[in-house]
């Protein structure tokens, strides 16, 4: 297997000087991640694919050639201007500050969104150029979102997955893009295999975005799409913590951490490091730490803060003006409470080696971690990972992803000045053992939790999520196979059809109280029913009355309500677990809402479920709705044992953990049969496909995708099936001779 990494950025910068290739590593957190993972492979088959810094140079050949040989890496070129426009335009216009919920920042310029989509298929070109069926591609960030559709298109089977690095927004968030990008978006992304996030929220609001935006639910994470399942999941990402645990060591450290303390003295240090960018709360921090000096006389001339700020996107017009603000911030700072032998912010803007990096994350008493918004920030675990003496306060925003791993730092929130002037405070008097205590149960974590699990996690999921798919496919039921079916059946002792009924026995009605089976169907299922060593069971969502007053009168098994309940022949219903429905009223009373809310639609009351039926609707407002409403449930099934499930046309809210897979599972539980048979038609029949042995005909009425084996196109189809089965037309035949007979 080969892993290909796909990222706007290549690991190094390229440029030109006197005619030879000079060839620089480029910061931020995705390379400082991806790079610290591929260095972890023994045998080095992945090639990473990106721009390489620059487009003007003399000879591509000489550079592709030293990227290659040197760098595992292809080098994308793009012309100077698309790529600016791109940079500098849609990725940091426009998705950089809304997912980073900075609104009034975010532009929205339809030029800026067709070269975004321009770019992401040069990207996708030059991938396509060298993808073997068997490579595993795996896509980074928010700039290639529509990646994975371009060369799914042309790749249908190769395993793509996609890692986003920064937040993915609430829906709220999201919906401010115009609908026609948003779709865009979410259908680019979807075309990838696994689709990973830092945190669980991130995750959440992502599958709610495609349920809003798209109208796919999903089941723990996997959403089963019209042409394939994909998956969204959360994989935080780590880091290399031996690199910055053992660096401790390095004599290279040692010697930047006596120059350091020899120039520092006896101060404390809060040590800071991050691209300037507004999202890492750079001011506020600063704000934070003046009404610290403020409010702490005793601390002036003790402690100093050391911030390092490493530029970042110096076209975007925010980070020009915000970099203005800081410099006018700290002059203030040090105007005010500095003096010739001290000064309170000691800062620089430009970034500084690694020996240096480790070195004063491992002298400081403190780190400041104060971001906005930040998807998870690896800074923060680098500060701790560093602390090789177990000593040193992390104080870290709630608002990056990394403080869902790290409770045992200083939480704060970073719009608030005073929460983080207490905790400097609080940090810098924190007694050792408390440190030792915080830093070791953190260090454990970061240990257990690196950045090579991270991705070999991710690329777990990545195989697992393949092997489901294969079995997410489903053939015609062809003549030769219908043959096998035959045979088998006619061969076998025992055996056990499962069959729904509304969409699979009898087409739909545009009401329910009008499906009602035909004479021809019940004489079918009569025939069925007395054949020896057949067991019938009509699997329905349908109330028991429903289906008693139809079929108590055949020898077979009744399921209704989707599993709730179970007749077996000649015996009375039960329950098939206990269940509660006290829930009931309060979901009627907000369906009664979206009822009111959606012309013709009705609701159906049964007796442990709830079901809204839309069949009569307007499609369009329908779609709409319904997604509203399943949404609205979302918070609702989270503190119920209750589920929704979509079905054909209708929506049913019911008692979670029972459904037509379970009740499937409870019949042939402790049973023998060489033949299993299940039809169905809608989602709601996924289970039961899901939940039978690999070697059962299950048979999908429509041609959605399905974890049926085989579908038919209609319920007329089917029904041939069956009414062969029973052998119905020779007992017809046998009627009319002895009709003639008698006559
Ligand atoms: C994005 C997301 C997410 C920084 N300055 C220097 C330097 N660095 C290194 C740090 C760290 C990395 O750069 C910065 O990573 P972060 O995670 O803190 O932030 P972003 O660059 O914004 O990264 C972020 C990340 O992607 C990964 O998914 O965590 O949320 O925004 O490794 O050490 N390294 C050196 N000198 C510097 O001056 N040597």
């Amino acid at each position: 297997m080969r892993l290909l990494i796909l990222s706007n950025r290549l690991q190094a910068t390229v440029t030109e000087e006197n005619n030879s290739v000079i060839v620089k590593s480029s910061s931020g957190g995705l390379v400082t991640g991806i790079s610290a993972y591929l260095a972890t492979l023994k045998d080095k088959n992945y090639l990473w694919i990106g721009w390489p810094g620059g487009s003007n140079y003399n000879d591509r050949q000489a550079v592709e050639e030293e990227l290659c040989k040197n760098y595992h890496s292809l080098p994308v070129f793009v012309e100077e201007k698309t790529m600016d426009l791109f940079y500098n335009g849609f990725c940091n216009k426009t998705i950089w500050p809304l997912f980073h919920y900075f609104p009034y920042l975010t532009v929205y310029d339809e030029k800026m969104w067709e070269n975004y989509k321009e770019v992401n298929a040069i990207f996708a070109e030059a991938v396509l150029k060298i993808i073997q069926p068997d490579d595993v591609l795996w896509i980074q960030d928010y700039h290639l979102m529509l990646v994975p559709q371009l060369i799914r298109e042309k790749q249908p089977d190769v395993s793509i997955g996609f890692f986003l690095h920064i937040p993915f927004p609430s829906h709220e968030m999201f919906r401010l893009l115009p609908r026609k990008w948003g779709k865009e978006i979410l259908q680019g992304l979807l075309d990838a295999d696994l689709i990973g996030f830092h945190t669980y929220d991130y995750t959440q609001y992502f599958l709610r975005c495609v349920l809003r935006i798209l109208g796919f639910n999903h089941n723990m994470g996997m959403l089963a799409l019209e042409h394939k399942l994909t998956k969204a999941d959360t994989f935080p990402m780590g880091i290399d913590f031996d690199k910055y645990y053992k660096a401790a060591n390095l004599a290279s450290v040692n010697r930047e951490k006596a120059l350091l303390k020899k120039g520092l003295q006896n101060l404390k240090i809060i040590f800071s490091v991050d691209r300037q960018d507004y999202t890492k709360g750079i001011l506020k921090r600063l704000e934070g730490y003046e009404l610290f000096l403020k409010n702490n006389p005793a601390w002036h001339q003790k402690v100093s803060l050391i911030m390092i700020v490493v530029p970042s996107r110096i076209g975007v017009e925010h980070y020009q003006k915000e970099k203005d603000i800081i410099n006018q911030l700290i002059g203030k700072i040090n105007g005010d409470y500095g003096n010739i032998h001290w000064t309170p912010v000691i800062y620089q803007y430009r970034a500084i080696p690694f020996e240096q990096l480790v070195a004063l994350y491992n002298i400081s008493d403190a780190g400041l971690v104060t971001p906005l918004r930040d998807g998870m920030n690896l800074v923060a675990k680098e500060y701790v990972a560093a602390q090789k003496e177990k000593k040193g306060v992390l104080i870290l925003s709630e608002m990056a992803g990394a403080a869902m791993e790290l409770g045992e730092a200083l939480i704060i929130n970073p719009n608030n000045r005073e929460e983080i002037t207490e905790a400097i405070k609080i940090a810098l008097e924190m007694p050792l053992e408390e440190q030792a205590r915080r830093v070791t149960a953190m260090q454990e974590r970061l240990k257990k939790h690196d950045v090579k699990k991270w991705a070999s996690d991710f690329f777990e999921e990545l195989a697992k999520t393949k092997e489901e798919q294969k079995k997410y496919g489903t053939l015609r039921l062809e003549e030769n196979e219908l043959e096998k079916l035959f045979d088998q059946y006619n061969k076998t002792d025992r055996k056990i059809l499962f069959l729904d009924y509304d969409g699979t026995l009898v087409p739909f009605a545009d009401k329910p109280s009008g499906a009602v089976p035909g004479k021809k169907l019940l004489e079918i299922i009569r025939l069925l029913s007395e054949q020896s060593g057949v067991d019938i069971v009509i699997i329905s969502g349908r109330n028991k009355k429903e289906l008693e007053n139809w079929y108590d009168r055949y020898p077979i098994t009744l399921v209704a309500e989707h599993g709730v309940w179970i007749k077996k022949p000649k015996k009375e219903w039960k329950l098939s677990r206990e269940l509660k429905n006290d829930w009931k009223p309060r979901i009627i009373q907000i369906l009664e809402n979206y009822k009111d809310r959606l012309p013709y639609s009705t609701i159906e009351e049964k007796e442990y479920s709830v079901v809204w039926h839309f069949r009569n609707s307007d499609y369009s407002l329908a779609g709409l709705r319904v997604k509203e409403f399943v949404d609205d449930m979302v918070q609702f099934t989270a503190r119920n044992d209750i589920e929704v499930l979509m079905g054909n046309k209708v929506v049913e809210i019911k008692c979670s953990g029972v459904n037509k897979g379970e009740a499937a599972r409870q019949l042939l539980s402790g049973q023998d049969y060489g033949f299993i048979l299940a039809a169905g038609d809608d989602h709601t029949d996924e289970l039961l496909f899901q939940a039978l042995p690999e070697e059962a005909y299950t048979i999908k009425i429509g041609r959605q995708k399905s974890f049926a084996h085989y579908y038919l196109e209609s319920t007329d189809e089917f029904l041939e099936i069956i009414e062969k089965m029973s052998g119905y037309r020779k007992g017809l035949f046998q009627k009319i001779f002895e009709y003639f007979k008698r006559s």
